[in-house]
C-alpha cells in the first residue's frame, strides 16, 4: 500500500476534504501535515454535511486513523470544540493521535493575529484571525509551545514567559494593549493536559512503521500550492509549507515514502482574503460562479473571490508538488455557459516598464501583481452532468474542456467531480 499526499493546486477550497475522504476509503492513515483550524474542509455523506477544521478528513471513516503530524498548529480548545460536535454526531473521534512535537495556537496567537492585521490596515493579508501566523513564527523564533510542554508545569511557565516577554512590551507600548497575564494563559493550557494525554503519540514513529508494513498512508495538505509561505503569492500566503514537500517536513516521513501526489484543482478558480488573483471575475460572471458554486468560506463564511481556470497557476502547481495527477471538482458548476475562458497567458509590466507576455508563472510579484489574463475560449455545455457515473456520459463539450485543461497543465486528470455528494466523482481512464 502506498504513501499519498493531496495538495491544493490553487488558492484553497478545491474540495481536497471529498478527495481526501475518498481516497481515504483504501487507506489506513490519513495524516495532516500543515496548518491548523483555519483550513475548512467539507466531507458530505448521503444527507450528512462534515466542516472539517483542525482534523483529518479521514476521520469521519471509521477504518481510518486521522493523525495531526508535528508540522500542523493545534489550537486545544478549537480541537475540542471540534471533536465534541463529531462526537455529539455519532462520530468516534477516540481513534485519533496527535503529534507530540505538533505547535501549540495559545490564546495570545489568536489575539496578535487580528491586533496585527487591524494595524497593517490596507497591507492586511486577510488572515482567517485563528492565531496561524503567530504561532508559526514562534516555532521560526524558538519561543513556541509544543504539545508535550503541556504536561510539564514548570516547562510550560517558563515557555510562555520567554514566549510573552517581547510580545507584552510590544503590545503595550506599540499597539497600546493591555499586557497578556502569564499566569491565566499557563492555567488555562496546562488546563488542557489531561484531555489531550491520550490522544497524544510520536506520529512519525507510527506513520513509518506502518509504511514498512505496506500500509496506507494519505497525507493531506491545508491551504493550497499558491498559499505556501515559499511557493505561494507571498506575503499573501498562509504560514506554512502547504506543496508536497511539507508532507514529509510535517509528519516526519521521508520522501523515498511517497508514492503519489495528487493535486486537486476546481474547474474555475477562488480565493479567499487578500492577494493577487489575475483571473478574478469582479463582475456578474464572478457573481454566478459564487451563487453556483456555494463559494463562501467554511470557517469564517467570507465570499470567496471567483475566476476562470488559470493553465499558469496549474502548471506551476504540476511543477513544485510534482504532481502525479489532478483530481479536477467542481465542473458541474460551470454547466450552462456558452463559452469558457481557459487562462493561457499573462500580459505583464516588466522592471524596466514594459509590457510582456509570459507563459509562466511570474516570480516576481511586481509583474504577477500587473498580470492580466490572456484568454482562449472554448464551447460549454448545458446538459446537467451531476448525474453522470462515468466520463463517456459527459458532453462532449466537457470532455473536451477537460482534456485542453490536462494537455495546458502537463499533468493527467483522474477524476472529475460532477457534484459535491461521496458518489459524485467519476473515474477518467
Ligand atoms: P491564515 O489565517 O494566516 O492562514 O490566512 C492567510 C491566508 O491564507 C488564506 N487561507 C485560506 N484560503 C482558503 N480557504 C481557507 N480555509 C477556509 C475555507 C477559509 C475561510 O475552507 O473556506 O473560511 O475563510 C484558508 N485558510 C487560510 C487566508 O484567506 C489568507 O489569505
Ligand atoms: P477544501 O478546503 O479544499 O477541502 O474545500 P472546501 O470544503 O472548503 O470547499 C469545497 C466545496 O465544494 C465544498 O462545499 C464541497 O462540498 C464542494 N464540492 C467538492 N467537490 C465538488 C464538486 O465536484 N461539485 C460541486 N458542486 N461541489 C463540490
Ligand atoms: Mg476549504
Amino acid at each position: 500500500m502506498p504513501g499519498i499526499v493531496i495538495v491544493g493546486a490553487q488558492w484553497g477550497d478545491e474540495g481536497k476534504g471529498k478527495a481526501t475522504d475518498l481516497i481515504a476509503e483504501d487507506m489506513d492513515y490519513v495524516a495532516r501535515f500543515n496548518g491548523g483550524n483555519n483550513a475548512g474542509h467539507t466531507v458530505v455523506v448521503g444527507d450528512q454535511e462534515y466542516a472539517l477544521h483542525l482534523l483529518p478528513s479521514g476521520i469521519i471513516n471509521p477504518k481510518v486513523t486521522p493523525v495531526i503530524g508535528n508540522g500542523v498548529v493545534v489550537d486545544p480548545q478549537a480541537l475540542f470544540g471540534e471533536i465534541d460536535a463529531l462526537e455529539s454526531r455519532g462520530v468516534d473521534c477516540g481513534r485519533l493521535r496527535i503529534s507530540q512535537s505538533a505547535h501549540i495556537i495559545a490564546p495570545y496567537h489568536r489575539t496578535l493575529d487580528k491586533v496585527t492585521e487591524r494595524f497593517l490596515g490596507k497591507h492586511k493579508i486577510g488572515t482567517t484571525g485563528r492565531g496561524i501566523g503567530p504561532a508559526y513564527a514562534d516555532k521560526i523564533n524558538r519561543v513556541g509551545i509544543r504539545v508535550h510542554d503541556l504536561f510539564n508545569p514548570d516547562h510550560l511557565r517558563d515557555k510562555v514567559e520567554a514566549s510573552l516577554h517581547q510580545k507584552n512590551q510590544m503590545l503595550v507600548k506599540l499597539y497600546n494593549r493591555r499586557a497578556i497575564d502569564v499566569d491565566a494563559t499557563v492555567d488555562e493550557l496546562a488546563g488542557y493536559a489531561d484531555r489531550l494525554r491520550p490522544y497524544v503519540a510520536d506520529t512519525a514513529l507510527i506513520l513509518n512503521r506502518a509504511l514498512d508494513e505496506g500500509k496506507g498512508v494519505l497525507f493531506e495538505g491545508g491551504q493550497a500550492t499558491m498559499l505556501d509561505v515559499d511557493h505561494g503569492t507571498y506575503p499573501f500566503v498562509t504560514s506554512s509549507n502547504c506543496t508536497a514537500g511539507g508532507a514529509c517536513t510535517g509528519t516526519g516521513v521521508g520522501p523515498t515514502k511517497i508514492d503519489r501526489v495528487v493535486g486537486v484543482a476546481k474547474a474555475y478558480i477562488t480565493r479567499v482574503g487578500e492577494g493577487p488573483f489575475p483571473t478574478e471575475l469582479d463582475d456578474e460572471s464572478g457573481e454566478w460562479l459564487r451563487q453556483q458554486g456555494h463559494e463562501f468560506g467554511v470557517t469564517t463564511g467570507r465570499a470567496r473571490r471567483c475566476g476562470w481556470f488559470d493553465s499558469l497557476v496549474s502548471r506551476y502547481a504540476v511543477r513544485v508538488n510534482g504532481l502525479t495527477d489532478i483530481v479536477l471538482t467542481k465542473l458541474d458548476v460551470l454547466t450552462g455557459l456558452e463559452t469558457i475562458p481557459i487562462c493561457v497567458g499573462y500580459e505583464v509590466t516588466t522592471a524596466d516598464g514594459s509590457r510582456a507576455r509570459v507563459n509562466e508563472m511570474p516570480l516576481d510579484q511586481g509583474e504577477f501583481r500587473s498580470a492580466v489574463p490572456v484568454y482562449e475560449e472554448v464551447p460549454g455545455w448545458s446538459e446537467p452532468i451531476d448525474g453522470a457515473r462515468t466520463f463517456d456520459e459527459f458532453p462532449q463539450a466537457a470532455k473536451d474542456y477537460v482534456h485542453r485543461l490536462e494537455d495546458l497543465s502537463g499533468c493527467r486528470i483522474s477524476a472529475i467531480g460532477s457534484g459535491p455528494g461521496r458518489d459524485q466523482i467519476v473515474s477518467v481512464h
